[in-house]
């Protein structure tokens, strides 16, 4: 435990564990056509990173597969990233065209021409929703606000009866918070910095209106900020840099989980590499077929290992896709019929407002949320809405939020024999609980306030952005389609470790959760299964 804490800080606080890291992911350090690996894990967000961690401490070589790119080189501007005002390339996962969650700017579309690349947010679409997700090593670490908030108690133990929430609250979400650096905001900063101001407009409407708002821990690194607001730091969360990465400040898990992983000295990561087939081996353990892919998104080559155990982390889409289609193919035929069900977009809508003309937000937005409004009491529509920049880099008087909310519908994952690929049945109506209950919040604030919907952002006059989720969760679920560890049945040595394990909805951002769970699995799978 001592040597667990003293990794992990040395990690937050450490270039060289990154650099431990880059060594780790060098190309020859990648996984070979025909190895035979102790263990594998799929994906390198939360549930990967956890697991490729407590792996490599109890001593077993752990190989991470990872379909994104490794983002440890600059491009020609200097940058790893590239900032929301001016996406490239590096934007968008195979995309000719950006898909920005705000797609409009006056009812015209806002989105434009970029080269197909392996970039690093992926917009992807089944037919009722958009879901993004992060794409490379750290998966949507890399994309995310940051935003590092720990469940409602109350909720944890309804939306998962079958964990001891005692110990969730006591062990295993302080160990998560210490491993993803999470750090609070200086409140009094906060109420002096220009960038904060629109967070500070939001709530001073939202408390006149009737509603508390809660400051949000998370894992940009409040400190080096500080640094950016003051001039003395380059600029990261200041310079309009959130969902297509952060070239500073932001404590990703690369710069955490995964470097402290690769201090151990027993980490292999190998990126630009899809999993495609995962199968049990005639010797013992799994077969596990992989595409190597160019950054344009062509197979290069073909691999195939054999790993006596695979941790299945390629969230909750990636994980749940690959699972039903191999189950559809025969390859893993004894899957239960709860694998692909169960998901849910944790009751993700967005919604902005427009504010009188002397109520300005400032043209300095962080790009770093720092507050909600917490309305999860009401029964009749609970609300914990994220108070979102829009990081313009100029005055818009607009009041943006994206609002967690209790939807109860969830969709299914089927393969397509057709197609050969894997459908969600999310249909966009499905989301009309979610706009009910933030219309109930939102409705309240304009009224007070006499201010209005913004109807030209999502698109021509619509107020409602509901067709897209950023918190995918469900699909492989815990105690249902695994047991009450992540480990799948009929299957020893297979086991799920990322969001498809929660059932669709944590009432707040998820990725506290996600690994805090994965901490609290891999700890008994490392304990019964390994040692
Ligand atoms: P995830 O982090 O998605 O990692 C899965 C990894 O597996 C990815 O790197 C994939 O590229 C990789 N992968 C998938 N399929 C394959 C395959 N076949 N072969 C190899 N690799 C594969 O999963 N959450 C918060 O709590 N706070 C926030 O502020 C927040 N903001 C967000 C903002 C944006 C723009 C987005 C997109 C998400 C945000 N989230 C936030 C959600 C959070 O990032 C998400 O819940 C977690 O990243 C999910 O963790 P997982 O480990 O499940």
């Amino acid at each position: 435990m001592a040597k667990r804490r003293t990794l992990l800080r040395a990690a937050v606080l450490g270039a060289p564990a990154a650099a431990l890291l880059a060594k780790a992911t060098a190309a020859g350090a990648a996984i070979a056509n025909g190895d035979h690996v102790p263990a594998l894990v799929v994906g390198s967000g939360y549930g990967g990173a956890v697991a490729a961690l407590r792996l490599t401490q109890a001593g077993i070589a752990t190989a991470l597969v990872e379909m994104g790119m490794a983002w440890n080189t600059p491009g020609s501007d200097g940058k790893v990233f590239c900032s929301m005002l001016g996406p490239d390339q590096r934007s968008y996962w195979l995309r000719t065209t950006t898909d920005q969650p705000v797609g409009y700017f006056l009812g015209i579309s806002a989105n434009r021409s970029i080269t197909r690349y392996t970039g690093v947010l992926d917009s992807e679409k089944f037919a009722g929703i958009r879901v993004y997700q992060g794409r490379g090593v750290g998966g949507g670490s890399l994309v995310n606000g940051g935003m590092a908030v720990v469940p409602k108690r109350d909720y944890f133990t309804q939306i998962l009866p079958s964990v001891d929430a005692n110990a969730m609250y006591s062990t295993y979400f302080p160990r998560a918070s210490a491993g993803l650096g999470v750090n609070s905001i200086d409140t009094a900063w906060f109420e002096s910095a220009d960038c904060y101001r629109y967070a500070r407009v939001s709530r001073d409407q939202a408390r006149a209106s009737g509603y508390t708002t809660t400051f949000l821990n998370n894992v940009y690194d409040f400190a080096y900020m500080k640094q950016e607001q003051a001039g003395t730091a380059p600029r990261s969360a200041l310079a309009s840099e959130v969902i297509y990465g952060n070239n500073y400040g932001k404590r990703s898990l690369d710069k955490t989980y995964l470097a402290a992983a690769a201090a151990t000295g027993r980490l292999s990561v190998t990126a630009q590499h899809v999993v495609t087939a995962v199968a049990p081996a005639a010797a013992g353990g799994y077969s596990v077929t992989m595409n190597q892919i160019d950054t344009g998104g062509a197979t290069v080559a073909t691999k195939t290992v054999r790993a006596d155990r695979v941790f299945l982390a390629a969230g909750s889409v990636g994980t749940s896709k690959l699972l039903v289609a191999m189950r559809a193919q025969g390859k893993l035929p004894n899957l239960p019929d709860a694998v692909g069900q169960g998901w849910g977009n944790n009751g993700n809508v967005m919604v902005a407002r427009a504010n009188h003309i002397w109520n300005t937000t400032g043209a300095l937005e962080s790009g770093m949320p720092a507050m909600g409004i917490d309305n999860w009491s009401d029964a009749a529509g609970p609300v914990f809405a994220e108070i979102a920049p829009f990081p313009a880099g100029t005055e818009l008087w607009i009041s943006l939020y994206l609002a967690i909310t209790k939807n109860p519908n969830r969709a299914r994952f089927t393969f397509n024999t057709s197609t050969g690929g894997v459908d969600l049945s999310w249909q966009t109506a499905q989301n009309q609980p979610a706009i009910n209950a933030a219309k109930r919040v939102f409705d309240k604030i304009n009224k007070a306030q006499v201010t209005v919907y913004r109807s030209d952002l999502f698109g021509v006059n619509k107020v409602w952005g509901d067709d897209l989720t950023y918190h995918p969760l469900g699909g492989c679920i815990l105690n249902q389609a695994t047991d009450n560890y992540g480990r799948l049945p009929g299957y020893p040595g297979l086991y799920v470790m990322d969001g498809s394990l929660i059932p669709g909805s944590t009432g707040v951002n998820p990725f506290v959760t996600i690994t805090a769970l994965a901490e609290r699995n891999i700890e008994q799978i490392i304990t019964t299964d390994l040692s």
